[in-house]
Order: structure tokens, then sequence, then C-alpha cells
């Protein structure tokens, strides 16, 4: 017995010899560190087997950069942020090599090469898994982190999966995925950038490699989370910050924020694949209007071009398209066009003629250009990595400007092509620098939107906002675009999981998201067609989409009740465009997103990582939003801390509770938060119609501070940039129980001259204007949403029985202080 065990531990022990040996061979580690050199804020350390460049971006952004081989020169399509002058202080002795900012340290073991990042503090925010750190098996480049007891992982963009990314793995790698599964992996785009929560602190990772990605939070082992790339460097920014809506900031200083979307394309977009010919748009626009529908946007889908090539118009479906956008925007409708990468190989079709002439196609080896199948038939791609390519595609997008366009929808550029499987060998400029397929497709569709902005921004005069939408895009895609969630079905699980996208998207520096609302494959049952319409509005684009050849999903198409519902929940929107506008601003200027996830203002609360409540989200920093799909008749739901009033009766509900609600079909469960201060104005059907003049501030009684900056411009142009807008801060003082608007900023004039204040909570407490005691009205008008006649729960009331206090201020630009 005994003999045949060591027989066996002896081969067991050959066999790890010969494993390690073949991990030693194969495998390239960091290895030892055997040279330091510090430049100010960068560090250079070579050791045994890689160079690497350490460089301070801020305070809060490490950037770590490694090769087998000498750095190559510096280049990326995603970081726009250059490294700022900060301080830091670099020490070293034989074993380690430290470095300090005001905001962290990093701790650098040199043998082997080993990074702990750590708070001023001494606690561990990120440290590599010791004994793996980073290698390289042949190219691919893995860099492995100590799993943190109970860490969370969060973000990464457009992932499908739950909140809590923990336990699974995901690769970058755009895909077309037409009716894509709730689990389905990869998706359209790619954000290599991650959130890790634990023991109170948090912090951002962002390997910014555009080569096949794969990300490993602890999939199949219980030691490490990982980050690894087919190709090219190992290159990440670690973002630390002490809240987490700050590490967002942090990452969108480095890869770009919005600009202020055009007002527009906020309001309600009808969609479908598609609406022709153009009498079809007409009956869908008058229809809208005339079942006082508010809506903006209608949207063209590939059926406008003549044989799906794209900058063209099918003349018979479209004979005269100046004339028909000017028909509806004088019906309060803008105009969005879909347009497709590939070039339809045709001699004579001026777009390719032009395309070959200027060479900026994508090409094989051999200088031929590549050839790939898709709508229009066989076709060339635009090589947008070559700046002569995303002149070109500029050029020619002009076209549209000419017919009154105002909206481009970038499709089918992951890019796609029938089969899926474009060769490796496909080669692109790469801004000068020449790179393989393989480098270059998960920027494919960034560089076409930037192209799209750019070119039709030109177009319309340099001074007015195109609104660009994309299904692709790698991170920093919201410098130039929109993003809705591709190819969903008319599902629950898909709502439900389209919410989760939206809000992972918004962890991901991409704020203005939206879904196929009502199902994109298949055909919704009233009820969820209801919940999904409840939904979007609360989503950043709110856009009806449906598949060819399914069931129409226009508001209309479910039957009465479900048109009322639906009407209810798109006059909220409208009614609330101030205050999504303003959300919009604050998304301008920190990142933070519209659709935040719970783990954004309650990072450390156990709950909001929890299955049952991953969904919930803040809409803005007022609305907690609870969505169930259709099927869940009653919700078990999650009050953070903090009290929070039921959106349509003021009720309040005591945060820290778990607790069920009965669900009816009409009511989507909105709750406001105490403290809010929430800008709305009156019911219009278009962005294009005046409100009054008369800004209803709804002010939501609480027991901690708050700040709402209110925002407002001309809506179109980029005059914003030169301080041409209208902003004033509102701050909620508890402890003082003061609500102050401060005086407003910026040379722009609001549109409204009259502010009514609308106290919530307020009960009979006594109100002071100024310091004078001001006796305000009880109000019922002032309720935020009309109830539906066909409600379930019981409420049939045209208006639910909350009794508010409000009271009107003229010409109100002074400083105003309400105390109570
Ligand atoms: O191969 O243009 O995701 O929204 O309606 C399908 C037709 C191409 C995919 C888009 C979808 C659009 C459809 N497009």
């Amino acid at each position: 017995m005994k003999i045949v065990n060591r027989c066996v531990a002896l081969a067991v022990l050959l066999a790890a010899c010969t494993q390690m040996a073949y991990a030693q061979t194969l495998l390239k580690r960091v290895g030892k560190v055997t040279g330091v050199t510090v430049n100010n804020q960068e560090v250079d350390i070579k050791t045994e087997n890689a160079f690497i460049k350490l460089a301070v971006y801020s305070p809060n952004v490490i950037r770590v950069r490694m090769d087998k081989k000498q750095l190559a020169d510096d280049f990326s399509y995603a970081v726009i942020a250059k490294p700022q002058t900060t301080k830091v202080t670099v020490t070293q002795n034989d074993n380690e090599i430290n470095l300090t900012t005001d905001s962290l340290k990093v701790n650098i073991k040199k043998n082997p090469y080993a990074i702990t990042f750590t708070t001023l503090s001494g606690e561990v925010i990120n440290q590599d898994e010791p004994g793996l750190t980073t290698s390289w098996v042949s190219e691919n480049v893995t860099t492995y982190k100590h799993m943190q007891d109970g860490e969370h992982f969060i973000g990464l963009g457009e992932k499908t999966g739950g909140l809590d990314r923990r336990g699974n793995a995901y690769t970058n790698w755009n895909s077309d995925v037409f009716g894509y599964s709730a689990g389905q992996d990869p998706l359209y785009s790619t954000i290599p950038f991650y959130i890790g929560v634990h023991h109170n602190v948090q912090y951002g990772i962002f390997m910014d490699n555009t080569w096949q990605s794969d990300f490993n939070f602890g999939a199949s082992n219980n030691r490490f989370s990982s980050f690894a790339a087919k190709g090219g460097e190992m290159n990440y920014y670690f973002i630390y910050n002490s809240k987490l809506a700050d590490i967002i900031t942090s990452y969108t200083w480095l890869t770009g924020r919005i600009k202020m979307p055009p007002l527009w394309s906020l309001g309600y977009q009808q969609n479908r694949y598609s609406y022709y010919p153009d009498t079809e748009v007409y009956r869908v626009a008058n229809t809208l209007r005339e079942k006082k529908i508010p809506a903006d946007g209608i949207t063209l889908d590939i059926h406008y071009m003549d044989k799906y090539k794209v900058f063209t118009w099918d003349k018979n479906r479209f004979p005269d398209p100046p004339a028909l956008t000017k028909k509806l925007k004088d019906m309060g409708f803008k105009v969005t066009l879909i347009v497709d990468p590939g070039v339809k190989e045709e001699k004579g079709y001026g777009v390719y003629d032009r395309g070959i002439a200027a060479d900026i196609f994508a090409k094989y080896p051999d200088s031929t250009n590549y050839t790939g199948q898709v709508w229009p038939g066989w076709c060339n791609f635009p090589d947008f990595t070559n700046p002569k390519g995303r002149e070109y595609w500029a050029k020619e997008i002009k076209t549209y400007a000419a017919d009154g366009v105002a909206g481009i929808w970038n499709d089918m550029n992951e890019f796609s092509t029938w089969g899926q499987k474009a060769p490796d060998n496909i080669f692109f400029n790469f801004d000068g620098r020449g790179a393989s397929h393989l480098e270059v497709h998960n920027v494919y569709g960034l560089e076409m939107i930037r192209s799209s902005y750019e070119g039709y921004r030109a177009a319309l005069g340099g001074n007015k906002r195109p609104f660009v939408l994309t299904r692709s895009g790698y991170a920093g895609l919201q410098r130039f675009a929109a993003m809705w969630t591709g190819d969903n079905r008319a599902e629950d699980s898909h709502m439900m999981a389209g919410i989760r996208l939206m809000n992972s998207l918004g962890l991901s520096g991409v704020p203005y998201t939206g879904m196929d609302v009502g199902g994109f494959t298949g055909g919704a049952s009233p009820a969820l067609y209801a919940r999904w319409m409840q939904i979007g509005a609360f989503n950043p684009y709110m856009r009806n989409h449906t598949q060819i050849n399914t069931k129409s999903s226009e508001p209309w198409a479910y039957g009465e009740e479900v048109l009322e519902i639906t009407r209810n929940y798109i006059n909220l929107r409208y009614k609330l465009l101030p205050y999504i506008y303003s959300s919009f601003y604050e998304a301008k200027e920190s990142g933070k997103p519209l659709m935040r996830s719970l783990a954004i203002d309650y990072t450390h609360d156990e709950n909001v990582y929890n299955g049952t409540y991953e969904n919930q989200y803040l809409f803005g920093q007022a609305f907690l939003v609870l969505p169930f799909d259709s099927q869940t008749q009653i919700g078990r739901v999650y009050f953070p801390q903090g009290k929070w009033y039921d959106l349509y009766n003021g009720a309040v509900q005591q945060g820290n509770t778990k607790l069920n609600i009965d669900l009816g079909m009409s009511k989507l469960p909105v709750f406001v938060k105490e403290s809010s201060i929430i800008p709305m104005q009156s019911l219009v059907q278009t962005t294009a119609e005046k409100p009054t003049d008369t800004l209803a501030v709804h002010i939501y009684k609480g027991d901690v501070n708050n700040k709402f900056v209110y925002y407002e411009d001309d809506g179109e142009s980029y005059d914003y940039e030169k301080g041409e807008f209208y902003k004033r801060t509102i701050s909620y003082d508890a402890a003082k129980k003061a609500i102050t608007f401060a005086k407003p900023e910026g040379s722009g004039k609001s549109k409204f001259n009259n502010i009514k204040v609308i106290l919530h909570g307020f009960n009979s407490t006594p109100v002071k204007l100024n310091g004078k005691s001001y006796k305000a009205e009880d109000d019922f008008s002032a309720l935020m949403v009309p109830i539906s006649r066909f409600d379930p729960t019981g409420l049939s009331n045209p208006v639910e029985g909350e009794k508010v206090k409000s009271f009107v201020l003229k010409n109100a630009d002074s400083t105003i202080t309400i105390g109570y």
C-alpha cells in the first residue's frame, strides 16, 4: 500500500514538475524588478521580462503600462485627458517602490514585481494576486488581482447578467446579436472599465486595449479577478475616489463626457423597421397628434434608402425628402435616419466611386479592398481609423443636411456582415500606425460615430446639435453618441435585462442610453407593453421600436387601456423635461448618469447587490424607480436609508426597509427621495411647443441636505459653451430649514417668468418667504401624474389625494429663500 502511494506521489510530482517547466517556458511573467527610473510623475521599471511605465495622471488616477518589449508610442482612441501636474512622492529601497499622492498610495514589491494600491491610511484598495500578477501566454496578456472578501464587481458597459458581476466572466468583441438572449455575451460594444467594491472602499479599473479582451470576476476560481487582452500592451488606469460617483467622474475625465443633447431628442421617439412610404410616416405622425401622445421624433429605418445603399433615398417611397422633413417639422417632429457603414460595390454609385477615388476602404494585405456582404449586397467598408476615411464619411453625410434630417442613427457598426466573421487579415490605417482587424474591430464603431458626429455637426453649420445614436462603440463613445441596446426581444426578462444594461452603461461613463421599448423581436402582451412604456419614460432616451413583420407597436396598437397608460407616462416625461434636461447637464459636468444603479449612492449597502433589488435605480437624483416585469403581482422592494415619498399620493415610506408592494398595470412604482427638488413644466405635445411661462418646482420635505442645479439653454446650439445658459442652484438645507434659490448664472434667459413652488410633505408647516411669513395655498392641481381611468388598484380619481401647498413667485430671478 505504502509503496503504491509513494509511486503515485512521485508520479504526481513529476507531472507537476513537467507542468511547471511548461509554465515557465510558455508563460512569461513580469518577474523581478531590475531597474527603476523616476521622472517626476512617471516611473519606468525594467523587470526580467517586461518594460513597465507607471504614470500619475491625477491624485486619483494611476496608469500602468507593460509590455514584453519597449513600450510603443502612446496612442488611444478612448482617452482624451493628459496627465495633470500632480504632487507625488516616490521613494524606493532594495525591496520596494512607494508612490504617494494626496489621495492614495502605491506600493510595488520588487522581487517579483507586484503592485498594491492603498488608501492614505493603508487600507488595501486593490492588489495584484501574489504569484500571478501579470503574465503573457503567447501574445495574450493578463493581469490577476487578488479577490477581496465580499468584493462586488459592477459596470463593464453593455453586459448582460446581474448588477454584481462576481462569479462571471465576459468577453469584449463587438457583435451583431439579433434577438440575443437575456444572458448573452458579448453584445455590441466594448467598455473595458469596471468598478470593484469592498470594505468601504471602491475603485475603478479601465484597461484601454482594443484587442479582444476578457474579464474574469472569479468565474470558476476563488482566488482572483483578472483582465486580459489578446494582443497589445497591458495598459490600465487605476482609479480611486472616496465616493463611487467620483470614480465615474474620474473615468469620464479620462474618456470624455457628453455634450448637451438636442432637447427634442429627449422627447418621445417613434420607430419601426420600417415606416414607408412617406404617407405611412404622415399617418403615424398624424395619429400621434390626434391621440395626443406627445412625441418629437420619427425614425426612418433601412427602407428609406434606394436598395439599402447608404446616403441615398428610395425615390418611389420618398419622392421629396426636404418636403417630408419640412412638413414633419411644422408638426413638431424631427427625423432621424439610419446609416450603415457598408458601401455597396457598384460602379456609378457616387458614394462608392468617391470612396474608391479617395482610397479609404479597409484592405487585404495584397491591397485589394475587403468585400463583405450586408444589406445592399457586396460592400466595401470605410476605414474610419483613417483620417481620410473619416473625412470622406463626413462629406458624404452632408447630403442629409440638405434634406432637413436632424438625427443620424448608426447601425451595424460592430462591424456586422452576413456570417459575422470578418477575416483577421483586413488592414486599417489606425491613424497612421497600421493595424489589423484584430486590433481595430472593437473601435470601428467608435470611429464611425466620431465621423458621423463631427461630419453631421459640420453639415448642420457647426453650431447646431446633431442627434447621433449608435449600436456599437468603445470606451469614450459618450463623447459622440447616445447608445441603444440593440435587438432585444419583446419579453419580460428583456425589459428587465435592458434596465440592467443601461444601469451598467451609466456606471461605465455612458449616460445617454435607451432600449427598444416594447421589444424588437416578437410581440409584447398589452401588460408588458404598458409596463415597458412606463419604464421607458424613465430612460434617458425613449424610443419605441419593433422589427419588420411584427405586430404594430405604436401606443394605440394595444387597446384603449394601454393607450391611456402610455399617454399618462409620456405626458409625465414631457412635464419632467426641465428636470431631465438639468440631469443631462449634471451628466455633462460630472459623468453622473441619469439611470443610477443604487450602487452609486448606496455603495456599501449590501442589499443593493442582492438580486431581488438589483434592478432598482434612481432616475436623476430624485426618483426611485422600482421596476417589475408585467407578470409580477406583488413586488419585493428595498428602500435605502432616508425617507421616500410615493410619487402618486405623497405617502411617506421610511428607508432601510424591505416591503411587498401591490402592483397594478396602470402604475409603475416610483418614489421621490426626501429633500428632492424637481422642476417641471406644463404639458406640451412636442418640445417645439412652448410650455406656459411658469416653472413648477416641487420640493419634498426632508432631513437631509440636497442641491439641485437647474439648467436651461436654447436646447439646440452650442452657444452654452460661450456662457449662454440659464443656471441656478437650488439648495435644501435641512438643519437651517431653508430652501434657497441662488441668483441665476449665465447670460441666457429662462423661458419661464414665474416659479410656482409646490411643497410636499409640509402639511400645515408655516412657510416664510425671504424671512417674512407667507401664506401658501392648499393645492390639488399641482399633482404630478394624472392617474388612468383604468386603474385596477381602484384609485380611479383623475387625481389622487395628496394635498400640497403652493405659491407663485413672479419675475423670480432674485435670490429666494423659503424657510419653514
Ligand atoms: O440587420 O435596420 O438593431 O434596430 O431595425 C438588422 C434594420 C439591421 C438592426 C438594428 C435594428 C434595425 C435593423 N438593423
